[in-house]
C-alpha cells in the first residue's frame, strides 16, 4: 500500500530465472502484489518465481515467436490493485524508485504514465542503433498522431486499474509497447504523461532483433493510424 493505494508490479519474463531474485529484491516493501508472467521460458523462471513467493502466470501464446505483449496483457488483466506497474524482468527499469514515480502519478491524478528514458545521460549504455530507432519512431508518432512522446518504446508503465479496459490492448508481440502509449495518449478519458527515469544495464542477454522489430514498429504505427479507413471501406459493403 502506498499513499492509501494498493500496488501491483508485473514482470513479463522469458528466461530471466538467473537474476530474478536480484530483480525482485529491488521491489519496495510497500508493493502489495508481484506478478511474474513467463512466456515460453526454457529456464527456471517459473520455479524461481514460485520459490520467491510471488504470483506466477504462464502465457505461452506467441506471434512469430514473440509473446511480450501477451505476457503484459495477462499480467495487467490479472492485477488486482488500484495501481498497476509493468516493467521488464531484466533489471533495466528502476523499480527501486517506485515511490517517486508513484508520487508523480498520484499528485498529477494520472491514469497512465510511461517512464521515458530520453534524454539519456552522457554515459548511457543504450546502443546507438536503438537510440536512432526510438528517435525515428517518436518522429513518426509526432507526424501521424500529433503527439509529443519522448520514448515510444519504454517498457515501464504505471496504469490506473479503473481505466485499464480503456487501453484496448490487442497486440501480442513487441507492438504492445507503442500500442499501449498511443491508446492511452489518444483516449480523452485517460490523463497521460511521461516520467523521466534512468535505465540500468540489463542482466543477461536480450535476444531481440532490433532491425526486424524496428521495422515492424514503423509499419504498425503507420497502419494503426489509418486503421479507421479499413473500417470505413469495409462498412460500405
Ligand atoms: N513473456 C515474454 N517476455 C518476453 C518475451 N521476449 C522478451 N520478454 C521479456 O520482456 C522483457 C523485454 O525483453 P528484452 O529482451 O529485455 O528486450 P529489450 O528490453 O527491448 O532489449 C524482458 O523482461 C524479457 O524477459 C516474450 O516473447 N515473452
Ligand atoms: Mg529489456
Amino acid at each position: 500500500m502506498y499513499r492509501n493505494k494498493t500496488i501491483t508490479v508485473c514482470f513479463p519474463c522469458r528466461n530471466e530465472g538467473n537474476h530474478l531474485e536480484t530483480v525482485l529484491s529491488k521491489v519496495p516493501e510497500f508493493v502489495d502484489e508481484v506478478i511474474v508472467i513467463s512466456n515460453r521460458s526454457t529456464d527456471n523462471t517459473f520455479e524461481e518465481a514460485s520459490k520467491l513467493g510471488v504470483k506466477v502466470l504462464e502465457d505461452n501464446r506467441t506471434i512469430k515467436g514473440i509473446g511480450y505483449g501477451f505476457a503484459h496483457i495477462t499480467g495487467i488483466n490479472a492485477a488486482s490493485s488500484d495501481i498497476i506497474v509493468s516493467a521488464d524482468g531484466d533489471g533495466t527499469y528502476p523499480v527501486e524508485q517506485l515511490a517517486d514515480i508513484l508520487d508523480n502519478f498520484i499528485d498529477n491524478e494520472l491514469n497512465f504514465m510511461s517512464c521515458n528514458r530520453y534524454p539519456l545521460p552522457s554515459d548511457s549504455h543504450i546502443p546507438l542503433k536503438l537510440r536512432l530507432g526510438v528517435w525515428v519512431l517518436n518522429m513518426e508518432v509526432k507526424i501521424l498522431y500529433g503527439k509529443n512522446i519522448q520514448d515510444i518504446l519504454s517498457g515501464m508503465w504505471v496504469i490506473d486499474n479503473r481505466l485499464k479496459s480503456e487501453l484496448n490492448l490487442t497486440m501480442g508481440d513487441w507492438n504492445l509497447s507503442p500500442e499501449i502509449k498511443l491508446n492511452a495518449a489518444t483516449n480523452p478519458k485517460i490523463k497521460f504523461a511521461e516520467n523521466h527515469i534512468v535505465q540500468h544495464k540489463r542482466h543477461g542477454e536480450s535476444h531481440q532483433n532490433y532491425w526486424k522489430t524496428g521495422l515492424s514498429h514503423v509499419l504498425w504505427i503507420f497502419m494503426n493510424r489509418f486503421a479507421f479507413l479499413k473500417y470505413k471501406i469495409g462498412s460500405k459493403y
